[in-house]
């Protein structure tokens, strides 16, 4: 039987010439693909010691680093489970994910180590607390590279089903706490041997990594994309557009959200030449305004490519790189649409009743495909609610298929603000406003902003008689919350509007407060 272990499948895909170059960093180290299976297998080592059974989670909240991913791999290689935290997150949003996650390892910052630990080794009623926790910081330092130092550097991959768990992403919801969805090897699998076909992988190229290595867009879609294809990746700790530009000389493929795509075209030495070496520009993550699409290739002759994914099912849609076959004189990459189902992948677009609505119409998209996960980690009412009766994930995201087969996505029914590529979900700061004291009630909205897309806006309601600090609101939010989370400005107002039904109306807010970081 074939090993389904995802490693084992990007580990065939690396090149026959183990010493070549595998990752280059901006602080100048050079990483062989000899490096990346050495240290993933001393790591794969260290892990098994702990003697934690195989599905065990790896949770991990630290810095990006190569060291970092090779963490990724070992995780994959030795059968466990990684879970990636935003190293934005406080101790609040930790101590949910790990008491929720039950990990057997957990590895974190060394600046962190104090109160990470604390929670790790707590343990809930459920959970005796990890087995061990580690530390690891982006300048190659911490207890978890000094003990996988003493570990062999032979290792046989775990042989895997490719239904068995590889990751858990949490995600929140519209309600309630945030749900880890489950992804398996064959999930991740079959969307990079998808994603290497469909965007034309091939030799010699080259990728500008310059996300974080916490979410589906870094963690999978540009590390498989890179390691199935057996190219180079030239690695950026920390997004600089100045930085990002320049390596344009020596690559052929980015990945970016569509904040880093402003931010580029802030620079001047963004031209047709500085880009001319590059093969393909995808973004995803967030919508791609038009009048980023559009600057773009005028500026630099390329059209970038918009894709379209989420945690629970890695990449749904693209726009077509070359010609598809299944779509008849369809290759152009349009603005505003996130372009057809990958192969494999069937999407339908339904009403409210959940009847499948004709070409055109705007409604709830729903997918179905090898790449779409299992459900959510120990919460079975809520996988069945958002799956259909005939295996359709609803994927929260209001769109349309127009009649050439391109699908838009026009909204969303989660009520969600995506920021900068960020998701935040409103109702978790609305419940962390409200429960300051003197808050009769808030509302977060989204409104668009030039850098980050959008962003949130809260608006809060003081109990009678009491006299609210706005700035005082946000410095609490910020000792409690990832940084992202936070409204990037707080009203206090008399009341909110709402309808007939007593529900706030955010539409009306939204209007309202359009203008507030862009010309209406
Ligand atoms: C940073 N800040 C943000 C923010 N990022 N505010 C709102 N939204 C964001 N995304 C704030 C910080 O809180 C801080 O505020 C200030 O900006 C500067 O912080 P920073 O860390 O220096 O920011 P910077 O490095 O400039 O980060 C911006 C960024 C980053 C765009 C590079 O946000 C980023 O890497 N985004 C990519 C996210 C991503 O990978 N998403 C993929 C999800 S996967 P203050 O007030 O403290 O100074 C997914 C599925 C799919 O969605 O389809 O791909
Ligand atoms: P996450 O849960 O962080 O993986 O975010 C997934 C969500 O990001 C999707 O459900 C969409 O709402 C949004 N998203 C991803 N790609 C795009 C895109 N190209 N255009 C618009 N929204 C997108």
């Amino acid at each position: 039987m074939k090993n389904a272990n995802l490693y084992a499948i990007l580990r065939a895909e690396f090149p026959s010439e183990l010493d070549s170059l595998a990752v280059e960093t901006d602080t100048g180290l050079r990483y062989s693909w000899r490096d990346l299976d050495r240290a993933s297998a001393m790591l794969a080592n260290l892990l098994e010691k702990s003697g934690a059974p195989r599905g065990s989670r790896v949770a991990v909240q630290v810095e990006k680093s190569v060291e970092a991913m090779c963490l990724y791999l070992a995780t994959l290689r030795a059968g466990y489970v990684f879970l990636p935290l935003n190293t934005a997150y406080q101790q609040g949003e930790i101590a949910y994910f790990l008491g929720n996650a039950e990990p057997a390892i957990v590895v974190c910052s060394g600046k962190n180590f104090g109160w990470v630990s604390k929670i790790a080794f707590s343990g809930t009623e459920t959970w005796p607390g990890a087995a061990a926790v580690y530390t690891l910081n982006d300048d190659r330092t911490g207890s978890l590279l000094d003990r996988a130092a003493h570990c062999s550097d032979v290792h046989s991959i775990h042989v895997n089903e490719s239904s068995d768990m590889a990751a858990i992403l949490y995600t929140s919801g519209t309600t309630g706490r945030s749900k880890g969805a489950m992804l398996s090897h064959g999930n991740m699998a079959s969307n990079a041997i998808t994603l290497k076909s469909y965007w034309g992988w091939k030799a010699g190229d080259v990728l500008i990594h310059a996300l974080p290595i916490f979410h589906v867009h870094g963690l999978f879609v540009a590390i498989h994309g890179a390691l199935i294809n057996g190219s180079a990746m030239l690695w950026m700790g920390k997004f600089d557009p100045a930085a990002a530009v320049a390596l344009m000389r020596r690559a052929t493929v980015f990945m970016g959200v569509p904040t880093l795509y402003v931010r580029m075209l802030a620079e001047p030495s963004l031209t047709a030449e500085a880009a001319k070496p590059m093969r393909l520009f995808i973004a995803g993550s967030a919508p791609l305004l038009k009048e980023t699409f559009d600057a773009w290739r005028e500026r630099t002759g390329h059209t970038i490519l918009e894709r379209y994914g989420m945690s629970e099912t890695v990449m749904l849609t693209s726009n077509p790189y070359a010609a598809d076959s299944r779509y008849e004189g369809q290759s152009e990459r349009r603005a505003a649409t996130v372009g057809f189902p990958l192969p494999g992948v069937a999407l339908r677009v339904c009403g409210d009743d959940g009847a499948e609505l004709p070409v055109g119409h705007i409604g709830g998209i729903q997918v179905k495909g090898p790449n779409v996960f299992a459900g959510y980690w120990r919460m079975p009412e809520k996988t069945a609610e958002e799956f259909t009766a005939d295996g359709f994930f609803k994927t929260g995201d209001v769109g349309k298929v127009d009649e050439r087969g391109y699908v838009s996505i026009v909204g969303r029914s989660k009520d969600l603000i995506i920021s900068g590529g960020y998701n935040v979900y409103p109702a978790e700061i609305e419940s962390a406003i409200n429960d300051l004291p003197g808050v009769e009630e808030s509302a977060l909205i989204g409104v668009p902003h030039p850098d980050f897309g959008e962003v949130g806006i809260a608006l809060v309601v003081p109990k009678k008689g009491v006299a609210l600090d706005s700035s005082a609101i946000l410095a609490t939010l910020k000792s409690q919350l990832a940084n992202f989370k936070i409204p990037k400005r707080c009203e206090i107002v008399h009341e909110l509007p709402r309808n007939t039904m007593g529900k706030v109306q955010k539409a009306v807010l939204r209007e309202q407060y359009k203008g507030a970081f862009v010309a209406p």
